[in-house]
């Protein structure tokens, strides 16, 4: 809740001025009934002459009309300003929470998973943006319409209080039963909402994976399922708000039919006149709408107190991986491990590396050769900090990476993804992510090196072609050398390949190989591979096996020292028919 104070604070004048037109809207309310009554007593039936009588009723019914409009204005004030507080506030939060996604580590993500925060972001903010709009307008409304109504209710006969001590405890009992059966299930409804979220998200973006293996119908029905579970949450909710308003409406005709008869026995007394009856039924209707309003406001504010909960989390998780304060800056790009050992939070804690011992030298390529799942990309995700390692240290120049400032240390590595990902724009924009101010020239230069200038020249467009959205109009191998491209061209003193040749041939890929050795002499590269051939002209080759380091040298001292690379050499030469492999 203080949250939500929080992000109200800059538009406190609206905020306050949102429920002052109310008050003008909800008087003005109040006060027509007692016109209405006049009109009926005074001149409908009486006593003067008739022509008196009609200009009572006229001038009166002038005064309802100008009432009404002042109360119109009111109504049109309090909405204006309160629909500008909600907006303005949503957009607020929103930016807010998508900042703190944006800065969340790899393994706080992992954890929220993508769906939900999706859901997060857009539903759950909405429902707390909805709320606030009706809270400014409708807790002034409800509250004066009940308390006001009550005391006018009252000053025209004491009597009606016991219709009062009847009906008001009826109705709140009804509310408050039903309501405590429904607010816990509206976390259930965003919980069910998050997995209908992750479904789509999946099969949206794998929905070429999807019909390659012609898993439609599978994924139709897993989202079905999530689907029938949201729908049946929401409709238990439904089922028990459908049951409030029609008892409330029975205890209020039952109060209206009580007031009636009172006052017709008040009447027959002479202790009161009908005009006054009349506006008696008018109250005692606004007093009970009034509860049923509250039953309506609980509603909203259960379901926006889970949403806010669930947004508090995400603004309220501190980034696990925070700057350094060493002020140290990256002057050679030297990359040692030294007795690492990492696992992943999720993985109960079963180690994926243990005790690294390598290093990288600068204006030299270090390969890291290893079969697949044996812990390559984990090892290299250590060097930017996308995960932390668990035990030992990874130093850059001597330095511990947690002591550097994140900006420092990330801006000097440039990391080449296992899975490309492109944005939607044109070529030359996805390769300038490297750096927005490169020149035309330096964009070109990247693009050389990387061994995506002939392809790219041979685009209509050139530079300037469009890449649709994640790539997708692109080869596996052009997306690969355009990510390639990216990284060369932001200068960084640490280049990480990760498998990110695996889609080239091997002629294209020594020529990279002979690229980088040309033009990028004093940067230390990291190249991981599953094939030999990729990575046998490296300066020193890393055998990863079983969690740990279990060769290190050159392609020749490895072909005499270890048992573990000549069986991969071997094996990869059975598989590409000798030639390409030497
Ligand atoms: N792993 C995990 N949680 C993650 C990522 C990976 O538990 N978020 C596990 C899966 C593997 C192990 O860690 O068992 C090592 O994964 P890597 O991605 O580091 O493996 P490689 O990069 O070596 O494999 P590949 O060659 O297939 O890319
Ligand atoms: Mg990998």
């Amino acid at each position: 809740m203080s949250k939500i104070f929080k992000y109200l604070k800059p538009y406190w004048l609206f905020a306050l001025l949102c429920p002052l037109s109310m008050i003008l809207e909800v008087s003005m309310d109040l006060i027509q009934p007692q016109l209405m009554s006049n009109i009926v007593d005074n001149g409908i039936l009486g006593s003067g002459a008739l022509d008196e009588n009609l200009q009572y009723v006229l001038r009166t019914g002038i005064l309802m009309l100008g009432f009404s409009l002042l109360g119109c204005a009111g109504g049109i004030a309090s909405a204006a300003f309160g629909t500008t507080v909600a907006q303005k506030f949503g957009n607020d939060m929103r930016k807010d929470t998508f900042d703190k996604v944006m800065h969340l580590s790899f393994q706080q993500t992992d954890k929220f998973t993508t769906g939900s925060l999706v859901t997060r972001l857009t539903n759950d903010i909405t429902a707390i943006q909805q709320f606030v709009a009706m809270s400014l307008r409708m807790f002034v409304r409800t509250g004066m319409q009940f308390l006001g109504g009550i005391a006018c209710l009252l000053t025209l006969n004491v009597n009606f209080g016991l219709v009062l001590i009847i009906s008001l405890p009826v109705q709140l009992t009804v509310v408050a039963l039903i309501m405590k059966r429904a607010a816990p299930l509206f976390g259930v409804v965003q919980n069910k909402l998050d997995k209908v979220n992750s479904i789509v998200q999946e099969n949206v973006t794998g929905a070429r994976v999807v019909k390659a293996f012609t898993r439609e119908e599978y994924e139709i029905d897993r989202f079905g399922n999530a689907n029938s579970e949201l729908m049946e949450t929401n409709m238990k909710v439904q089922k028990l708000l459908a049951i409030l308003n029609p008892i409330l409406m029975v205890v209020m005709n039952a109060s209206v039919m009580a007031i009636i008869l009172i006052g017709g026995l008040q009447v027959e007394a002479k202790a009161m006149e009908v005009g006054s009856v009349m506006a008696a039924v008018t109250y005692i209707t606004q007093i009970l709408m009034s509860v049923m309003m509250v039953g309506m406001m609980f509603q909203q504010v259960s379901r926006a107190m889970a949403s806010a909960k669930r947004v508090k989390e995400v603004l309220d998780t501190e980034p696990v991986i925070f700057d350094g304060n060493s002020g140290a800056k990256i002057t050679e790009g030297k990359v040692e491990f030294k007795n690492v050992s990492f696992a992943y939070p999720n993985t109960s804690g079963k180690p994926v590396l243990k005790n690294i011992n390598l290093t990288a030298q600068p204006g030299q390529m270090l390969a890291i050769l290893g079969s697949t799942g044996c812990g390559k990309t984990s090892l290299v995700n250590l060097i930017p900090r996308f995960y932390d390692c668990t035990d030992g240290e990874v130093l850059i120049d001597g330095v511990n990476v947690k002591d550097y400032k994140l900006d420092d240390l990330r801006s000097n590595i440039g990391v080449v993804l296992q899975k490309s990902e492109l944005f939607s724009g044109t070529v030359a924009e996805n390769i300038r992510w490297g750096d927005d101010n490169a020149s035309d020239d330096e964009v070109k230069l990247a693009a050389q090196t990387a061994q995506a200038e002939e392809f790219i020249q041979g685009f209509t467009d050139g530079y300037d072609t469009m890449i649709s959205e994640k790539g997708a109009s692109l080869s596996g191998g052009q997306k690969q050398r355009m990510s390639i491209a990216r990284a060369i061209l932001k200068k960084p003193k640490i280049l990480i390949f990760d498998d990110s040749t695996s889609a080239l041939d091997l002629s294209t890929e020594a020529k990279l190989h002979a690229a980088l050795r040309e033009r990028l002499t004093d940067v230390t590269v990291i190249m991981i591979a599953q094939r030999i051939a990729s990575v046998m002209r490296a300066d020193k080759i890393a055998v990863i096996d079983k969690s740990t380091i279990c060769a290190f040298g050159t392609h020749a001292e490895l072909m005499q020292t270890s048992k573990v690379y000549r069986d991969i050499y071997y094996s990869q030469m059975k598989e590409e028919g000798g030639a390409s492999v030497g």
